[in-house]
């Protein structure tokens, strides 16, 4: 029975284009995804950077099951259920020290949008209220609810939007083809980009800034890792004025650069870390914030009956969420999946060096389980187009890459073996000396 494909408005596709060739995924098992029609896809994105454990795994399955049957859902507001305990406190496992409170959310975007509103609550119950500016980077990504799109720094993803929020600004992005190309792993030069945090504070006084938030490694905009020294360098300015500094580890939380989170593997620590997509390994939706103590005791004043933060979802903290996280929690743990990716960087980093010097291939960016190519935009064409295609040939050839602008990015599930890295490294190459 042929499906009608045109109820379903889809998110971020040419849904045209789309619907006249349509790519259908059914079925998925540990590294592989298959079609309808039953063709096997190698799974090169992790889903969308979030099936760290890879797909399917029993232990989540069974854990989702049986807390279906116990007990489907709990109201969360004045109301507790013992998994969103559990699952908080060990969290705290692999969280940097002192980032020990966790709300619940249940995805990247909200996860964004309630550190922001944190942030901003977090002075005003100080008696800091005029800290209201927000502060992101150019080529970031944090969802796509208001502030995230606001504070985002792509200007497709905003332009349709109007103003939505003010009090807005942005750090200049970090990638730099000419002095940076083909570096391996962290790049040598930039660390002097984050003192635009300094000239924003020249320019809007210290006392009206509330937060800054950035991804440690920037990945829907073709993983740019942060230059050598970047990440203190914000921190140090944040501590000097009273900012808070915001992680954005939607991608970067849950093993992807070989620690628990980049913080660690940076050795940098915010105040705040958003996190979503590997707390549950992709397979029900969950985000959470993990923000320090200091931040969750300012808001424990007042009579003690009051609700201190106004804020939260029906669904934070949904058991069969924290059912599939805790699951999940155990894979990474009794698998090690959260180191692994130091373990595989050398080998990921000579399969995406390997493909130098192929057509059109003006970068390659590499660190941990995380790959990207960056293509010469085509004359004359929409930005994009290349590595679209490169997107379109590696689909037919039976691997799931992802497009972001001029860039393929690569993020495979953290138990991928070495030989699915080649068989990745050579269907792109492939695929890339066929494209025009
Ligand atoms: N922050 C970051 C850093 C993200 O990468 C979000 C927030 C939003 O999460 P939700 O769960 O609301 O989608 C993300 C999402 C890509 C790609 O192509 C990445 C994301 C989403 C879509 C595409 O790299 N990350």
């Amino acid at each position: 029975m042929a499906i009608n494909l045109d109820a379903f408005w889809m998110p971020f596709t040419a849904n045209r284009d789309f619907k006249k060739a349509p790519r259908m995924l059914a079925k998925a098992k540990d590294m592989h995804y298959w079609t309808p029609e039953g063709r096997q896809i190698l799974d090169g994105t992790a889903g969308l950077w979030c099936v760290n454990a890879g797909h399917a795994r029993p232990r989540i399955v069974e854990a989702i099951a049986r807390q279906a049957a116990e007990m489907d859902f709990a109201p969360p507001f004045q109301m507790g259920h013992p998994l969103a305990f559990e699952l908080a406190d060990r969290l705290l496992k692999y969280t940097p020290e002192g980032l020990n409170r966790v709300f619940f959310t249940n995805s990247g975007s909200e996860s964004v949008e309630t550190a922001l509103k944190i942030a901003l609550a977090y002075h005003r119950v100080r008696g800091e209220a005029q800290r209201t500016r927000l502060i992101g980077r150019e080529r970031g990504y944090h969802g796509v609810n208001f502030a995230g799109t606001a504070l985002g720094g792509m200007g497709p993803n905003r332009k349709m939007f109007g103003s939505s929020l003010s009090g807005i600004d942005h750090l200049r992005h970090t990638h730099d083809l000419a002095r940076n190309a083909y570096t391996k792993g962290q790049p040598e030069h930039g660390a002097e980009l984050a003192d635009d945090l300094e000239r924003l504070v020249a320019l809007h006084d210290p006392s009206t800034i509330a937060a800054v938030i950035v991804e440690p490694m920037a990945g829907s905009t073709g993983v740019l890792l942060p230059p050598k020294g970047y990440l203190q360098r914000l921190r140090d300015i944040c501590d000097k004025h009273g900012i808070l500094l915001i992680f954005d580890e939607v991608i970067t939380g849950f093993g992807r650069m070989g620690s628990p989170f980049a913080a660690q593997h940076y050795g940098v620590t915010p105040d705040m870390i958003t996190a979503a997509k590997g707390i549950t390994n992709g397979c029900i939706p969950m985000g959470a914030v993990f923000a320090k103590q200091a931040i969750h005791d300012a808001f424990m004043q007042g009579p003690e009956a009051a609700i201190e933060l106004p804020h939260g979802y029906t669904y934070s903290g949904h058991p069969m969420a924290c059912a599939a996280a805790l699951a999940t929690l155990d894979i990474y743990d009794e698998e090690n999946l959260l180191t692994r990716s130091s373990q595989m960087h050398a080998k990921m980093e000579s399969a995406i060096h390997s493909l130098k010097g192929l057509p059109h291939v003006v970068d390659l960016r590499n660190t941990g389980l995380v790959g990207a190519i960056e293509f010469a935009p085509r004359a004359g064409a929409a930005p994009g187009r290349r590595a679209f295609e490169v997107f379109l040939g590696c689909w037919e050839a039976g691997l799931l890459v992802r497009a972001a602008g001029d860039n393929i990015a690569i993020s495979p599930p953290l138990i991928i073996n070495d030989s699915q890295i080649d068989q990745i490294a050579s269907t792109l190459e492939k695929v890339i000396k066929q494209i025009a």
